[in-house]
């Protein structure tokens, strides 16, 4: 998407509406206080967008600053419509009950989980409120899409003030195992709050297992216990209604990817790149959100450990660690940043070089366009998370490697390896495992790494975004009761 046109006229509502915590453009505030819109192109947008403008959707989120409330208006044929948060509301619901209590609780509890009833308060209060500009946004029987962990609440909320839609919600983080999640004092009202979609989406089949479950003990559904056949949606009774559960991997939009990693000026930007980085033999890389369920600090024990018994030495290896600074006001995240600058310095001050550091750490975002080349120009790929839903990173690296010469380490504990089974799949809680993994990507036989990489390459090209929104729109068609108008072009 581009910068947003002028604000419309005023319209009966959108056929389609997804509800998303942030809008696919950012409102950026500068010093002086003059505002302006600059397009924030997540992957979301990407899978989203061409079946937007086919259906002359709407998006409904926060802009991304407090205090902001635009009217609604309209970025390249999508119509925005803002849900205005202010400095306690983000606080409360986004830093607090999401970030603070449901993350890291859904993420196997990899922190402690926070439990504050002024944060559960406001999640309640500001789901209602998006439940309400959904309401308003959406046209009589349109189909809503409500995405993920900071809108649990949003389906039952959105069915009460609008019977006549059909709404489906997908989750991209992990759901976590029952004997974690009924640590949560709100645990019926979230699941209550989801049960209130036609279609109730997760990344795997065991999120999906979990949820069932879940509903059958705590919403008292009893035919949620019913397990469905392998990989295909099941379906709970809910009153008079049939709620679908199922298993949908998101993925990238692979030709894309792939089209511009075979650029010219990529491969130009990942030569240089590689002489900036010394010409080693092996380019190592890692790309993440700076999270504590990503596991930097996995893999920079591993290269410490590595190079302390000898088997990498400094001037055959580089590992370039791309972390996006992300949740910066959220106490757990600056525990984790210090941790790993920390260790990056120790690795860098013991065994770097003059004019020869081991590790290359960037702590700011990065163009698209410059993260392809980093993608393309890296040997090995390190994606070693304690927990993820899927991880998206793995694929993309996947996509970026047109030549078929590169191996990717990946953790068992991110939702991509279900799908990725020819990575170098490691256990990220067994450091020795991580090493093997790292080793056997730098030292395999070219050709075995080509294999591997050939097989990911099929997985990955073969199963695209576009594809995956398609998946889920049909299945949420299928749903009895359900009235999807949609259209899904096939095309992009
Ligand atoms: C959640 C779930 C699930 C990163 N740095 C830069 C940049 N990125 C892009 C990557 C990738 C995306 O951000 C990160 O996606 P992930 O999937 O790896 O991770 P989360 O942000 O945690 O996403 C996850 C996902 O939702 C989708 O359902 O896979 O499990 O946690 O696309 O390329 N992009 C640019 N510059 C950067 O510096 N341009």
């Amino acid at each position: 998407m581009t910068e947003p046109n002028e604000p419309g006229p005023a319209d009966a509502g959108a056929h389609f509406v997804v509800v998303a915590n942030r809008l696919p453009v950012d409102l950026v505030r500068d010093a002086d206080g003059t505002e302006h819109w600059k397009a924030s192109p997540g992957g979301l947008v990407t899978a989203l967008e061409s079946i937007l403008l086919a259906n002359h959707g709407a998006w409904v989120g926060w802009p991304g600053v407090a205090d902001a409330s635009p009217e609604p208006f309209d970025a390249d044929g999508i119509r925005l419509h803002s849900v205005a948060l202010s400095a306690e509301d983000v606080e409360l619901y986004y830093e607090g009950f999401s970030n603070g209590t449901l993350w890291p609780l859904f993420h196997d509890v990899v922190v402690p989980p926070e439990y504050h009833r002024e944060w559960w308060n406001s999640y309640v209060e500001i789901n209602q409120r998006f439940a309400e500009v959904t309401a308003a946004a959406a046209a009589p029987e349109a189909t809503v899409w409500v995405q993920d962990y900071q809108l649990l609440l949003v389906p039952k909320l959105l069915r009460k003030l609008r019977p006549d839609l059909t709404i489906g919600f997908f989750l991209h983080i992990p759901f976590p195992p029952v004997e974690l999640f009924i640590q949560l004092p709100w645990r019926t009202e979230i699941v209550e709050g989801m049960l209130g979609a036609d279609l109730v989406g997760f990344h795997l089949i065991g999120g999906a297992d979990n949820f069932r479950f879940l509903a059958a003990q705590l919403g008292g559904h009893p035919s949620a216990r019913l397990r469905s056949s392998r990989g295909k949606p099941s379906e709970i009774r809910v009153g008079e209604r049939l709620v679908r559960v199922g298993a949908f991997p998101i993925s990238i939009d692979s030709a894309a990817i792939d089209s511009v990693a075979r650029t010219r000026e990529t491969r130009q930007r990942a030569n240089r790149l590689s002489d900036e980085l010394g010409s080693p033999r092996v380019i190592m890389l890692g790309v993440d959100r700076l999270d504590y369920t990503k596991g930097i600090d996995v893999r920079l024990r591993a290269l410490e450990e590595l190079l302390e018994e000898g088997r990498l030495a400094t001037s055959e290896i580089t590992l370039l660690q791309l972390a996006t600074p992300s949740r910066e006001r959220v106490e757990q995240y600056q525990i984790m940043r210090s941790r790993i600058e920390e260790a990056v310095g120790r690795i860098n001050g013991r065994f770097g070089e003059i004019g020869h550091p081991v590790v290359t750490y960037i702590h700011r975002p990065v163009p698209k366009s410059e993260l392809t080349a980093f993608y393309a120009a890296a040997d090995v790929m390190l994606v070693t998370p304690v927990r993820d839903g899927m991880n998206l990173v793995a694929k993309e690296y996947v996509a970026s490697c047109t030549d078929g010469d590169g191996a990717l380490v990946l953790s068992e504990f991110a939702g991509a390896a279900t799908e990725l089974r020819h990575a170098y799949l490691c256990n990220p809680h067994d450091l020795n495992g991580v090493k093997d993994a790292i080793m056997a990507a730098i030292n395999d036989p070219r050709e075995e790494r080509r294999r591997r990489m050939r097989s990911l390459r099929r997985q990955v090209l073969g199963n695209d975004v576009h594809a995956w929104a398609r998946r889920f729109f049909e299945t949420l068609d299928a749903t009895p009761g359900t009235n999807v108008h949609v259209r899904t072009p096939t095309e992009r």
